[in-house]
């Protein structure tokens, strides 16, 4: 893009008629908040809603790398496309999973059915859930039938992502240290689907049963007709992961037949709106050149000639009558 503004329209084209450098570069350019990022957004929104997009989320080294891999092999064998986006691998306190990413590109590098993209916490503008949403936008706008975003799930932001997931899978595994516990109490609440990867170790059984343990005192296993099912794994030879794509579909019939895909994507909505909302409030605040002489409040509220609650007030009747956010920040 030599430095240029990016050429959204262009590179959109080409995204959609499956070129995949042109839909990672469309990622990174809004990863960067390029010229025109916001605009383009919003013109990405009208173009989406079809993909299917699973969170896969699981203590480290739980095995989420090696389940994506079988995944991915899983849907190819049904000839759907699958997107992945590996939030944030660094993080790993395994280490291997930038390893893993690299061997999983290699292996399905040449497969035109298959896009592969990390997404790092440092870096994005933003944060990383935001960055996340959008490189999603990207993805299922061009056509991609299924998106798999893996994280560790241990942050709010990282519980966030899995908000953006239509189904969540959370995944564990025996001989984890703490076994079970490792999965956060709010990972539990948030499963769709739980699977218990490394079926083939030790334990497995255990860890299955202290699992359904937890879930029979935890949150209600069932939902408004969707019994959230635990499913054994062994994602290194595949064992299981059919079972576990065909649980996915159906949890996706249940979503639509039963008006809950409809409640999520409301919810999403209302969350992704305010949380647009307050970036632009605070961009606005925090614009040098603005309206808001933030400097003068902060001056008056040190000398108390006014207090806090009444200077944010002023702030805000200063920034939102006359703004024009689209335009001013686009
Ligand atoms: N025995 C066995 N080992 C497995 C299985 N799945 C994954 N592993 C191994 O478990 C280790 C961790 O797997 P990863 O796929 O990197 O786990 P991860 O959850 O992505 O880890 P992080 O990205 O570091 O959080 C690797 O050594 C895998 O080979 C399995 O089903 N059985
Ligand atoms: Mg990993």
């Amino acid at each position: 893009m030599n430095g240029t503004d990016p050429n959204w329209e262009a590179l959109f084209d080409r995204a959609r008629a499956g070129h995949v450098p042109s839909t990672s570069r469309l990622i990174s350019a809004l990863e960067a908040h390029r010229h025109g990022w916001r605009e383009f957004l919003s013109k990405l929104h009208r173009s989406g809603g079809r993909a299917h997009v699973v969170g896969i989320t699981g203590p480290p080294g739980s095995g989420k790398s090696t389940l994506v891999n079988a995944l991915i092999r899983s849907y190819r064998d049904q000839t759907r496309t699958v997107a992945v986006i590996a939030v944030d691998p660094s993080s790993s306190l395994t280490g291997g999973a930038i390893l893993g990413d690299r061997i999983r590109m290699l292996e399905h590098g040449l497969d035109a059915g298959v896009f592969v993209r990390s997404l790092s916490t440092r870096g994005a503008v933003g944060g990383v859930s935001r960055a996340t949403v959008d490189a999603a936008a990207v993805l299922d706008a061009s056509g991609w039938d299924i998106i798999l975003i893996e994280t560790i799930g241990v942050g709010q932001d990282e519980l966030d992502i899995v908000g953006i997931a239509e189904t969540a899978v959370v995944i564990t595994a025996p001989g984890l240290g703490d076994d079970i516990q490792t999965i956060k109490a709010g990972l539990l609440e948030v499963a769709d689907i739980h699977v218990v990867n490394k079926a083939d170790t030790p334990g497995a059984d255990k860890a299955v049963a202290e699992l359904l343990a937890m879930l029979s005192l935890g949150a209600p296993p069932e939902v408004d007709g969707w019994a959230v099912p635990t499913l054994p794994t062994v994602a290194l030879d595949g064992t299981g992961v059919n079972a576990l794509t065909s649980t996915i579909d159906s949890h996706r019939t249940w979503l639509d037949s039963s008006g809950e895909s409809l409640t999520r994507r409301r919810n999403s909505a209302r969350a992704r709106i305010t949380s647009v909302a307050k970036d632009l409030l605070l961009e606005q605040i925090g614009d040098p050149s603005g309206r808001v002489d933030l400097e003068g409040l902060v001056e008056s509220v040190v000398r108390r000639d006014l207090d806090p609650q009444s200077a944010a007030a002023l702030l805000l009747a200063a920034v939102t009558p006359t703004a024009n956010f689209l335009e001013k920040t686009g």
